[in-house]
């Protein structure tokens, strides 16, 4: 997989090639290439932002030395490359390989676990980073407009100062899902999130089996591998119903045995329905 990340920022990304993702880049899985984004300026202070059109606080991102620098990396200047719409029709992220441009963006969908999975699969993947209050709204329609695959994401409900952060943590959470990336890809199938049957996970002890007066749950030591299974898948729905219910809610009620639905119910929801639907709320 080739990722290509623009930012202002690009020191930022030497990080990518520390642990795994450096690991990665060796074995020849993944290139990762951080680019400046004032490359593609031409004046002397080599400027990427202007202020908002119709007025408001803090400076915008200016589309030209974006399309200058888009073009060039999605290869849309040379014309033997040229993309058209019937390109896309019909094709899944692995049959085609064009690339596929990001923009992370506070006011965007959430980027979740299925969008990882599905980019894992990609070819190569554009991320361009914005900073100040953001970029030119015309920069994504543009692309769209010209068959590319454009996604905006959001990492979570709170603010950032820029891109950089978020990209890296997109570039995480997609790059260890590719296969070969992971020594033990089974660590990857009990992860929270992950499948139509996301929970949050059990929680996880090892030795010493007493440690400053604290024990691990008994069950544990008992070598009964249903009995394990169960507790955990039971703590694991414990948790989810604390913490994250509308987690719950998202369950496919026919994918719950028959302890499950035990469990949910002693817990208040009601599961005869599509879904869970949590009583007395
Ligand atoms: Cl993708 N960008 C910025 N600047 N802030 C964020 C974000 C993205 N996601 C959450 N906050």
């Amino acid at each position: 997989m080739n990722i290509d990340i623009i930012s202002v920022f690009p020191e930022y990304f030497n990080m990518l090639n520390l642990s795994l993702l450096g690991k990665a880049q060796d074995k020849g899985l993944l290139n990762i290439k951080a680019y400046n984004l004032r490359d593609w300026t031409h004046d002397v202070h080599q400027s990427v932002d202007d202020t908002p059109v119709g007025g408001g606080a803090g400076m915008v991102m200016k589309p030209e030395v974006w399309s200058e620098c888009l073009d060039e990396l999605l290869g849309l200047n040379d014309s033997s490359s040229k993309i058209t719409n019937e390109n896309f029709t019909n094709t899944s992220i692995k049959e085609n390989n064009y690339p596929i441009l990001i923009f992370p963006n506070p006011c965007a969908p959430l980027f979740n676990q299925v969008d990882a999975t599905e980019l894992s699969r990609a070819n190569h993947l554009i991320f361009g980073c914005g900073r100040y209050e953001g970029y030119d709204a015309r920069i994504p329609d543009y692309y769209k407009s010209c068959g590319i695959d454009v996604r905006e994401y959001s990492i979570g409900d709170y603010v950032l100062n820029g891109g950089e952060v978020a990209v890296s943590v997109m570039v995480e959470a997609i790059t260890r899902l590719m296969p070969g990336f992971m020594g033990n890809p089974e660590s990857i199938v009990e992860e929270s999130y992950t499948g139509d049957d996301a929970l949050l996970e059990h929680r996880q002890y090892t030795r010493p089996t007493t440690w400053r007066g604290l024990s691990v749950p008994e069950v544990l030591t008992s070598g009964n591998h249903a009995k394990v299974d169960r507790f955990r898948r039971d703590e694991a729905l414990e948790r989810t119903d604390a913490i994250r219910p509308d987690l719950i809610e998202k369950l496919d009620c026919t994918s719950l045995d028959k302890a499950d639905r035990k469990t949910l119910i002693n817990l208040g929801w009601e599961v005869s329905g599509k879904h869970p639907r949590k009583l007395n709320d």
